[in-house]
């Protein structure tokens, strides 16, 4: 995208953002079907034996579509024609066009302040009973917060309820045009400091774009805690994948996240520098959230006082109907469970055509 074109759509949509909240009464998206009985397919215009997929990297697939629908050139179009039929309220609809044009949407108060002081206290007793261990991850001597954790839902039931929270469940099903799965969750007592990024390299769907996340304020933000950063409208831009950084397998599998940060971080600065897009800070009261795009660049900026916590839980959900995997490492997701399971891609279809096309890499 040209550099006016991004900055330009900043500028309008910054006013656009103000008094666009859903509220707890909203009435939920309607859900997209989901096909019955088929929860393993991979929806995919073009099929890919996936057992044949031997390293799990965006360049080792091809470049198919179904592009998700608010992605797509007449998302605008499509949106109106969903609201003419009632499939959309004209709230829904506002959102969804402001996705389109920014790639991220801010819920004020979408969880109500009882639900996060439940799930955060259930959280710290697994801290303090032993069944979840924090690094310290310090970034200065005196920082006296613990670090991340992964996944957290999978050893608190609060904060697994709240995967399937209807704010947070309906509005990335909308936003996907299918049903959102959990991937993976983060709880965190600090700001990250994370370098500037796309979640689609850490976390990458076949076909792409079928990631969305939501980070949820677990306390009010203060503005020197190190609050989340994000690019309006940089979803727009194409997504970048280790291959076009060069970071090859064997550099990762031997550097690690030093390979990230000498070759994708600067990579991504230069981008945001050269499109002239300026970043916007959350600062949120407890129970706000931001929902992203799968392309949408973000971070988290600096801690201006160390002494302050910045608590939240991050959700990931794909779509259904997609393969899982992550580009930097080149490992399918755990989502899938073992290799073997994966699903197949029209590999197994009666239709001859769609068999002659499948890729084998
Ligand atoms: O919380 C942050 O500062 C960044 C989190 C993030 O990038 C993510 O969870 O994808
Ligand atoms: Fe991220």
């Amino acid at each position: 995208m040209a550099r006016a074109g991004v900055a330009d759509t900043v500028k309008t949509w910054a006013n656009a953002a103000r008094g666009l909240a859903l509220g707890r009464n909203e009435k939920p998206a309607i859900l997209p079907v989901s096909r019955p009985g088929a929860p393993n397919v991979v929806d995919a215009d073009i099929p890919v034996d996936i057992g044949c997929i031997k390293v799990f990297r965006s360049e080792n697939f091809p470049e198919s579509g179904p592009t998700p629908w608010l992605d797509q050139p007449d998302a605008a179009e499509t949106i109106e024609r969903r609201l003419a039929r009632g499939e959309l309220t004209p709230k829904q609809a506002e959102m969804c066009r402001f996705w389109v044009e920014n790639g991220y949407y801010v819920a004020r108060g979408a969880v109500d302040p009882d639900t996060i002081d439940a799930a955060w206290a259930a959280y710290e007793a697994a801290i303090a009973r032993g069944d979840i261990t924090l690094a310290p991850e310090k970034a200065t001597d005196d920082d006296p917060h613990p670090g991340r954790y992964l996944n957290p839902h999978l050893k608190v039931e609060e904060l697994d309820h709240l995967l399937e929270h209807p704010v947070l469940f309906n509005f990335s099903s909308m936003v996907l045009g299918r049903r959102a799965i959990p991937f993976q969750t983060i709880a965190s007592h600090k700001g990250s400091q994370q370098s500037e990024h796309s979640d689609s390299i850490h976390m990458t769907t076949y076909p792409l774009g079928y990631l969305a996340a939501c980070w949820v304020a677990m306390e009010d933000i203060h503005a020197d805690s190190g609050p989340l950063v994000y690019y309006p409208g940089s979803h727009r831009l194409p997504y970048v994948f280790s291959h076009d950084v060069g970071i090859s397998t064997e550099d990762f599998r031997e550097k690690g996240y030093a390979a990230y940060a000498e070759r994708y971080e600067p990579a991504i600065k230069h981008t945001i520098a050269e499109h002239g897009i300026a970043p916007q800070r959350f600062l949120a009261k407890k129970g706000d959230v931001l929902f992203w795009h799968a392309n949408l660049l973000h971070g988290g900026s600096p801690r201006n006082d160390v002494s302050r916590s910045r608590k939240a839980l991050v959700h990931h959900y794909f779509a259904e109907g997609c393969v899982c995997y992550h580009d930097l490492s080149a490992t399918t997701s755990a989502v899938h469970g073992p290799v073997e399971s994966l699903p197949t891609c029209g590999a197994l279809s009666p239709d001859i055509k769609r068999r002659s096309q499948i890729v084998r890499s």
